[in-house]
């Protein structure tokens, strides 16, 4: 990742403003980097930053740390990292260190991170608060907790110790669900890009071409784009749509299949989230389009209630209420749709949400109750909507035409004041426009 911008560094310096006016003048907040993480022996994953330590500090090296510490004459910010290492910066790459952490980076202070544990004490002195969210960094859960114990030990001769740890949940990630104008364009970006493999995938599926070749020209896209998945693609034809986490991408698509598929980019670090369930040989059989109507409406009837003031379990209970109605209209359920909801009938083929914030992460942070309620739609969020029908080959008592069908129909969408924006309406959704997609 290049070093930011001056407009990025502005940025990044306003998220940790924020921050810093919600933690208040005793409290201190500390956020680790991601580790790299080994895959084999000695190869690691591709490195991913932390989302909360990208958020606040744009700097995509493992092994640093973030302080915001309200107060000091040395500046609130501290930023630790590696040390410069010429040896090891020849094999493994560049690294900031302490210098470039406040050249490049705009921390007011710069140290290498083996200083963190000796300095911990005194950067804690006369905090009342800790905000750090405890269980996700075990390195550092230990070192933080022997340093409060210890605080709290001399605390009659000295400062007050610290009397709690606070998660990131009530501050940094209500600030991370509603994005600023700067993370709107990156997200636009993904979307877009994410929208345009979708439609390549389209282009690409044949009878008899593989799962992995689809998703080969998916992330060929991404990559092209300076992007890569931002999760793990699922494509899935026939049954194996109706598994929900289907990861394997290792079957051939048959004539007269349906292929879901599950795909979304990361950019910058954000990442679009789309799904689309098209036929594999371009044209959807006759039950295959009855049950994708059903979806396609619930699905659009979901994404209305995007509107701020809103409820936001409103989409769920809209999905959730138009493809019950569907199933029954199709004999797939008998009863009382009312009824049938209450009794979590349609969890026979409707099984999960109907949607989830996103951002830096594909299940992105922010609470989705307040007080044990669902909370309002406010202008800025952004949430996918994603209502599917899955029904198992192996399902009793239905018409066997019905048999193995599984649709998911999925876009990001952003809450504005001017009502629901589809942000990846690039690749089309409604029968006829996905057939002519396929054909072209
Ligand atoms: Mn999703």
């Amino acid at each position: 990742m290049p070093i930011p911008t001056a407009v990025e560094l502005t940025e990044t310096a306003a998220r940790r403003a924020r921050l810093l006016q919600t933690i208040g003048a005793q409290g201190i907040a500390i956020v680790p980097a991601a580790r790299e993480v080994i895959r084999n022996r000695d190869s690691h994953y591709k490195f991913r930053q932390d989302s909360d330590f990208w958020y606040l500090t744009g700097f995509n090296e493992p092994d640093a740390l973030a302080v915001l510490a309200p107060g000091r004459k040395e500046g609130a910010f501290l930023l630790f990292t590696r040390p410069r290492d010429k040896a090891r910066e020849i094999w493994d790459g560049r690294r900031a260190g302490p210098e470039g952490a406040v050249s490049d980076y705009g921390a007011d202070q710069g140290f290498v991170i083996d200083q963190f544990e000796t300095m911990l004490p005194k950067l804690l002195a006369g905090r009342t608060q800790i905000f750090y969210t405890l269980g996700e960094h075990p390195q550092w859960d230990a070192k933080l907790t022997a340093t409060v114990r210890e605080i709290r030990e001399v605390s009659r001769r000295g400062p007050d110790a610290p009397s709690s740890f606070v998660s990131l949940d009530t501050t940094l990630h209500e600030q991370r669900l509603i994005k600023t104008p700067a993370e709107l364009q990156l997200i636009r970006k993904a979307c877009e890009v994410s929208a345009a493999a979708h439609v390549r995938a389209m282009r690409a599926t044949k009878p008899g071409c593989w799962e992995w070749q689809v998703a080969a020209e998916i992330h060929n896209e991404f990559e092209q784009n300076e992007m890569e998945p931002g999760y793990g693609s699922i494509v899935g034809g026939g049954d194996n749509a109706c598994i929900l986490h289907y990861k394997e991408n290792e079957a051939q698509l048959r004539d007269g299949d349906l292929l879901l598929i599950d795909a979304g980019g990361e950019y910058r670090g954000y990442t679009a989230d789309i799904t689309r369930t098209f036929p594999v040989n371009g044209k959807y059989s006759g039950a295959q389009k009855e049950v994708y109507e059903v979806v396609l409406a619930a699905q659009k009837a979901a994404i209305a209630e995007l509107k701020p003031g809103i409820s936001s379990a409103r989409p769920h209970e809209e999905a959730t209420r138009a493809l019950t109605e569907g199933l029954v209209a199709l004999g797939l359920l008998k009863g009382d749709v009312t009824e049938l909801i209450a009794t979590e009938k349609h969890r026979q083929f409707y099984m999960h949400g109907t949607g989830h914030w996103l951002g830096l992460d594909v299940h992105d942070v922010g609470r989705y109750k307040l007080e044990g309620r669902p909370r309002p739609f406010q202008s800025g969020m952004v949430m996918t909507v994603e209502p599917g029908l899955y029904i198992a080959p192996d399902t009793a008592g239905i018409d066997p035409r019905f048999l193995g069908i599984g649709i998911r129909i999925e876009d990001d969408v952003l809450v504005t004041d001017a009502g629901p924006e589809v942000l990846t309406g690039g690749v089309p959704k409604d029968v006829a426009e996905v057939e002519a997609a396929m054909r072209a």
